[in-house]
Order: C-alpha cells, then structure tokens, then sequence
C-alpha cells in the first residue's frame, strides 16, 4: 500500500486520498481506483516483464488517445470520456518507476460498465460501432511512428513456433496430459500462415491496430446503453483490421465465459456475428481493400485459434504469462477457444454470406 500512495503521490501531489482499491479483471496489468474529493483516477501496475518498452508504450497510447481525443472534440463529444487521459508525472513522463515497478494514472470514466458475457445482440452491434470507428478515426493516423511494443503479437506463424518450443521444453512436464489439444494445433499449422504471408509479400495492408478487441475493452453508458469509449490500449500498434475484427468475434460471439468449463455452454452464435459484423462494417467499411474482404470471414477462426495456442502454450510453460485463479486455468480458457474455432470453421460458408450481405 506504501508504494501505491508513493506512485499516486507521483502524479497528482499533496492533494488527500482514499485508499486505492483493487479494480477490474485483466490478465496482464493491475488496476486500482483512486478517489481524491473532486476527481476518481485509475492507477494501474504496468506488467514490465511483457511491456519492455515503457516510452515506447506510453508514446503509442498518449499519441492515439489525442488523435481520438481531436476526433471526438470535434464530434462535440467529452474529452475526459470518450477516450483515456493520462495524467503527467512529477518526472515530466506519463509513468513512473518505483522500487523497479512501473505506475501509471488516468482519469476513471464513471457511469459505465463493461460487458464480459455476452446476452443482448443489440451491445454487440454497438461494439462493433465502437471498433469500427476506433479503426475509421486512426485510419489518416500514421503507423509507422508506432513502436511494435510486443513483438511479434499476433503473429500467428511465430506463435505457432513458441507453441512447438514449449511443447519440446516442457517446463511444467504436463505436455503428455494434453495430447489431444496439441493434435488440434498442428492439425492446422498450415492455416496459421495464411494472414502472415499475406502481410509479407504487401498484399495486406498494415493498419493502426487496437490488438485486443476483447468485448470488456468497451466501457458502456450506463443510462444510454452506448459506446463511450474504446479501452485498453496497450497493444495498440501496426498491424491489420482482421486482428480486429476476429478477436472481437472470438470474445464476442459466444454466450460462454473464456474460461468456461463446461463445453456444450461455448457456442458460436451467427446472429451475434452478424450484429458485430454490421456495426463494424458500417464505420470502416468503405475502407477495407479487396484482400481485406476476402480474408475477413477468416479473421475469427485465426484470432479464436491464436488465443488458444497461446493459453495452451502458456499451460504447458507452467503458467508464467496470464494470470491464472485455479488450477489449469489456462487449459480451460485454451479448450473454450478450441470448441469455438471447430464451430467457427463448420459455419465458415455462413460467414461469408453474412460479410457479403453486409458489404
Ligand atoms: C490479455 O490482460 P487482458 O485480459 O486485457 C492479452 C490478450 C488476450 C487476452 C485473453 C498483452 O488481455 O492478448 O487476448 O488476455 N493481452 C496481452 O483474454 O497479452
Ligand atoms: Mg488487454
């Protein structure tokens, strides 16, 4: 707690405070609220063994939350919510380090809340609004001045290889108990290079790219039920609209937990697809190239694959990337994906009627 108020402290001075308070439920970082008598602020612990580059990251947010900022100004909406702020620290930067641990504040938007299982088609077609025009108001955004702050993110073709060293390493010796998920991995290695080729030889443009369209990366007004603002924004880098998109699908179009344990409750529901798939398609649309179009129906099959490469990679690495909260987490969460990515290619005929309706 001592090195929590000496962080707070950093930013915002002698002004009182109320003890931070645990909020929130990402994988990676920590969140705390803090309340002063006239402002509520997020304090968050950066995970600096996965964020590297602290300047890097910081400049990536602080140079598309402004950008987002102007658009929304402009569209006469609130600063303060339609976007994070960030507040500067006595060190003049928007983090600090204390005892080897990075720390950074923003301002808390209140009055929304997040949606982490899906029930109402009609929040999800919102969702895709909010992301689609997240990817409209970066789209005269310059990604080269983006530091690609994780390497290699959503590389599939790399993830698969990172997936095979686990499995030869072994370091948590349970690689024997999940023959049957491994088998599910390189039965498709050949599709994991489908978007990596494409993005070599040029063919698929590199975009601004949010990097984790998780449906709880979309703060709701509370009274209106609408977007307010598009959170999260850590992995924002180049990259392509398909990550976008099917990593909003995988997360999305289910009515299952990530980490459900009961398999016959992870569905893959066309409808909610669909919802997502319009409001997307309605903001950014008109922007997409024919390659992008093409590959679109792809998109949530590869993201839904990655996600669970990854938990699975991680499970046999002996969980030291995702934060876990019972035994094999990680198992779970790589088996939920599994069932979605078999449901998702059994309907990918669907998918593409459903993208060609909506074009
Ligand atoms: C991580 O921390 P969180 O929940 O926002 C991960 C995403 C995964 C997601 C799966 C930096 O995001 O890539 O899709 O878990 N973020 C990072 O739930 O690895
Ligand atoms: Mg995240």
């Amino acid at each position: 707690m001592e090195i929590l108020r000496k962080a707070i402290k950093a930013f915002i001075g002698d002004v009182d405070f109320k003890d931070p308070v645990t909020v929130g439920n990402g994988h990676i970082n920590s969140t705390y609220l803090v309340k002063t008598n006239n402002n509520s602020y997020c304090l968050q612990k950066i995970n600096t063994s996965i964020f590297r580059d602290l300047d890097g990251l910081m400049n990536n947010i602080e140079a598309v939350t402004e950008h987002i900022r102007e658009k929304s100004i402009a569209l006469g909406r609130n600063p303060y919510r339609s976007t994070l702020k960030f507040l500067t620290a006595n060190t003049g930067k928007s983090y600090v380090l204390i005892d080897g641990a990075a720390y950074r504040m923003y301002h808390y938007i209140d009055d929304v809340f997040t949606i982490e299982k899906m029930e109402k088609a009609e929040h999800f077609y919102l969702s895709g609004v909010a992301f689609g025009e997240f990817a409209r108001f970066l789209s005269d955004f310059d990604a080269s001045v983006l530091s690609e702050t994780i390497k290699n993110f959503h590389n599939t073709v790399s993830r698969y290889n990172d997936f095979e060293m686990a499995i030869e390493a072994n370091a948590s010796g349970r690689a024997d108990q999940v023959a049957d998920e491994i088998a599910f991995v390189r039965e498709r290695k050949a599709f994991t290079s489908m978007f990596v080729d494409r993005l070599n030889d040029g063919s698929l443009p590199l975009r601004v790219t949010h990097n984790d369209t998780k449906l709880n990366n979309v703060l709701f007004d509370n009274k209106t039920e609408t977007p307010v603002a598009v959170i999260d924004l850590d992995t924002v880098m180049p990259g392509s609209y398909l990550y976008d998109f099917g990593d909003a699908i995988r997360s999305g179009a289910t009515h299952a937990a990530e980490d459900e344990q009961n398999l016959d409750l992870v569905d893959f529901d066309l409808e909610l697809y669909k919802a997502f798939a319009k409001g997307y398609l309605e903001q950014c649309g008109k922007s997409l190239t024919e390659v992008e179009i093409e590959l679109l129906p792809y998109a949530s099959i590869m993201l839904t694959l990655e996600c669970g490469i990854r938990f699975l990679t991680d499970h046999i690495n002996g969980d030291t990337y995702f934060r876990i909260h019972r035994e094999n987490h990680n198992l779970d969460r790589c088996r939920t994906q599994f069932k979605l990515v078999a449901e998702m290619e059994k309907n990918l005929d669907k998918m593409k009627e459903i993208i060609n309706s909506l074009l």
